[in-house]
């Protein structure tokens, strides 16, 4: 008889509280099994799912669940109960929400928040043994490529993979180890603050290939702002009529502008003329106007150029937007140039178009471009384009030490130290 483990016992292991595994590989597909085992397995469940209560399951349940993250319904997943301490949660398989409901299982859920001010050397500690979200640059482009829209973000994301932000990062990593002897150390630090900050300055432009900018159609009712809209589309999303306060609530639509080698989305918002009005339903669109604008990150600030008032209303409509809504670009435009029979007065720098007839819409789109800064995209450029990658960036920015700037560095690369 040959030994057995009961013969030998190994020595009593106190039970894991709560494991989290994924069965299914990491990698987008339509389901991913995560299983959840462990005597909290069924509380911890019931943090993120709603509709079920997990400790009243019997062994050979099955029961739909709402997933629910940070107080928000996020998606619907198949839970199973395999046993009290075993279950499997059925979800679908994109990255982004497996990570999500990893972490949210895998934190406890009444975790003390992690102070911000927490040494760097403790920080590892208290993360995640095994960090759900992607902890490298390569799993961070996989992961975003599948939400891209535009071909010069693809383009943009598969150049950080080897060039970009990694060779950045691999290069800085060179030169500050390089550097450690304290007498080298503050001007390479303020050299690579400088450089970091600039890294992440150019995120505030590069992020419109990646997350569209809003762009708000402002003026007059009868200006063309509908017709417009529909040219910048190449459809007709927007009602266009010669009645005045056709289009009575906002109207949002994708499009994408392309600028010679250049494509960057945008979600165009066209609106309900800005007039005094005794009607409460056209009221109340032209409020939910005022509350687009307010968010917009450009205005299209449009006028009929055949009204002797053209260049005054347009003067009007920009010092009130300039009031109101600072933080958007202004850019002023003159529409129905083709009835005109005079050159039409650009002192305000406005741009001549035809909506109707696609005169000067190439002038229209090269203004966003340039009023974005996007015209200016050096594609080969290191770009920050997650969260993480920023938040890294920025505390190592402002490192008085040059190991805890290389640190932090590694944990972006996901460089072993
Ligand atoms: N000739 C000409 N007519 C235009 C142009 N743009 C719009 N219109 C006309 O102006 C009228 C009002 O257009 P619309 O887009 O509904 O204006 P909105 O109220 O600002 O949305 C319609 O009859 C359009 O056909 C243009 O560039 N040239
Ligand atoms: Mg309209």
């Amino acid at each position: 008889m040959t030994a057995t483990s009961s013969n030998n016992p190994p020595p009593a292991q106190p039970p894991a509280t709560l494991e989290v595994r994924r069965l299914t590989a990491e990698a987008p597909g339509a389901i991913a099994v995560i299983q959840v085992s462990g005597p909290a397995a069924a509380k911890q469940i019931n943090v993120i799912a709603s509709g079920c209560n997990a400790l009243a399951l019997q062994p050979g349940m099955l029961r739909l669940v709402h997933l629910t993250l940070d107080g928000a319904a996020v998606d619907h997943c198949l839970l199973i109960c395999h046993s009290p301490n075993l279950f499997e949660l059925h979800l679908h398989g994109g990255l982004a929400v497996v990570r999500a409901v990893t972490r949210a299982l895998v934190e406890p859920s009444d975790a003390a928040p992690v102070p911000t001010n927490m040494p760097l050397a403790t920080l590892p500690a208290a993360m995640p043994s095994s960090p759900p979200a992607p902890s490298t640059i390569e799993a961070e482009v996989y992961e975003i490529l599948a939400a891209i829209t535009s071909r010069t973000a693809v383009r943009m994301l598969a150049n950080q993979l080897t060039g970009g932000l990694t060779q950045w990062c691999n290069n800085w990593l060179a030169r500050l180890s390089a550097n450690t002897a304290a007498e080298h150390g503050p001007t390479l630090l303020q050299q690579f603050a400088l450089a970091t900050q600039s890294v992440l300055l150019n995120w505030r432009w590069q992020r419109y290939f990646f997350t569209p900018p809003k762009v708000v159609l402002l003026g007059p009712p009868n200006a063309g702002k509908s017709t417009l809209m529909n040219a910048m589309l190449g459809r007709a999303a927007s009602i266009v009529s010669d009645l005045a306060g056709t289009t009575r609530d906002y109207v949002d639509a994708t499009g994408r502008l392309v600028h010679g080698s250049l494509d960057m989305p945008v979600i165009l918002i066209d609106t309900a003329g800005d007039r005094t009005t005794t009607d409460a339903i056209e009221q109340a669109a032209i409020d939910r106007t005022r509350r687009q604008a307010a968010s917009a990150d450009v205005l299209l600030l449009v006028v009929d150029a055949c009204l002797q008032s053209s260049a005054a209303t347009l003067a009007g409509l920009a010092s009130t937007a300039q009031r109101n809504f600072s933080q958007a670009i202004l850019i002023p435009i003159l529409n129905k140039a083709d009835l005109l029979t005079h050159p039409p007065n650009t002192a305000s720098n406005a741009i001549a178009v035809s909506a109707k007839q696609g005169l000067n819409m190439d002038a229209l789109t090269a203004a966003i471009f340039a009023a974005t800064n996007a015209n200016q995209l050096d594609e080969a450029a290191p770009v920050a384009f997650t969260l993480r990658q920023r938040l890294l960036l920025n505390q190592a920015a402002s490192q008085t030490n040059l190991t805890d700037a290389i640190i932090l560095l590694r944990q972006l690369t996901g460089t072993p130290a």
